[in-house]
């Protein structure tokens, strides 16, 4: 691989997968048993038995495109009413496949292997923190802020900026009416998040030291204002399985999917652009705004095109991601 000279070595950074590495590791993962798509009832997944009287159980939950194993959160409010707003331009991505294919750096740089490595990771009960410059600073428990804020599902695409995509169900709120709820003041100018710090749960953690934990991200105001900015809680239809970033993740889908930062702790409004974990890494290949830009190549790879992770159809990257619509009064 190839790791030019300023990168630190310790860290790979984000780099597209090349397909054919990815179906070997497909097939080897087959030969084990670990089918890396498809097959209920693996044993590693949801294997853990939900912490007594949290009600919460393990189950079998019949999605959108298939059936995943999963602990979910005690909550009602699954399928939410669809915004019939934002429609897709491909089909939904099988989410037997979504769900074997995640970054999360926390657990690994593995893809395919982020499923099985989320298992220690206890993200029940969970406390959210919004402060900062706001009027009404407030700490809320999950279930407790589900069941304040207007849940819907939306339909959007999602574009790695290592060239993968996917198309998929969210179920979430708008960010801007938790905003709205808190208030800011005056002076904020961005909105900081953060995520979680355990590496006794979470194996990537333990292991790299020295990337800047915990991962964090940030928005502009206007930009976090902004209709598409979603705070979500699930994805097809239930609540969010670990690996894509249980029990609350950022969705901010005309931007590469490292800014839809997962498992958030804080939200904080700041009068200052943020540092962010990926722009502190390698500020010259992962800039804070982060747009998708098919005229803006990374340094290492082109952003021409992309490919879908379960049919591996290649399409053109559009530009903000097929959300000009919705941006592009953000950006002059
Ligand atoms: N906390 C945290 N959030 C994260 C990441 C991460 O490593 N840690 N990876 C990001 C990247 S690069 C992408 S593409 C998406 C992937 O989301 P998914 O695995 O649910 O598809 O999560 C983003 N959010
Ligand atoms: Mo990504």
């Amino acid at each position: 691989m190839h790791i030019p000279k300023h990168h630190p070595g310790w860290i790979r950074g984000l780099q597209p997968t090349p397909e054919e590495l990815y179906l070997n590791r497909r097939r080897f993962l087959q030969g084990l048993g670990l089918a890396a798509i498809g097959g209920a009832g693996l044993p590693l997944l949801g294997a853990q038995a939900a912490p007594p009287g949290s009600g919460s159980s393990v189950r079998e939950i019949q999605g959108a495109t298939g059936t995943v194993t999963q602990q979910t959160a005690p909550s009602d409010i699954y399928p939410a009413p669809r915004n019939e707003k934002f429609k897709l331009d491909r089909p939904i991505t099988d989410e037997r496949v979504a769900a074997r294919y995640n970054n999360f750096y926390e657990f690994t740089v593995e893809k395919d292997l982020v499923w099985m490595l989320v298992e220690k990771f206890r993200t029940e009960p969970w406390r959210i923190e919004i402060g900062g410059l706001v009027e009404k600073p407030a700490t809320v428990d999950l279930d407790e802020l589900i069941r304040a804020m207007p849940m819907e599902e939306r339909l959007y695409r999602h574009r790695c900026v290592e060239t993968w995509a996917m198309a998929v169900p969210w179920t979430g709120f708008p960010l801007s009416a938790l905003l709205k709820e808190v208030q800011p003041k005056n002076s904020a100018t961005h909105v900081r998040f953060v995520s979680f710090l355990r590496p006794e749960e979470a194996p990537g953690q333990a292991e790299d030291r020295r990337s800047p934990w915990p991962y964090q991200e940030g928005l502009t105001i206007a930009e976090a204002m902004n209709e598409l900015t979603l705070i979500a809680t699930g994805i097809y239809g239930h609540p969010l399985p670990k690996q894509h970033g249980a029990p609350i993740r950022l969705v901010t889908p005309w931007k590469y999917g490292f800014k839809s930062i997962k498992s958030i702790r804080k939200i904080e409004l700041v009068d200052h652009q943020p540092a962010t974990f990926w722009n502190t890494l390698i500020p010259d290949e992962y800039d804070f705004a982060a747009n998708v830009n098919p005229g803006k190549p990374h340094p290492r790879w082109s952003q021409a095109t992309e490919w879908m992770i379960d049919t591996r159809d290649r399409r053109k990257t559009l530009l903000y991601n097929g959300y000009k619509e919705f941006v592009a009064g953000l950006y002059g």
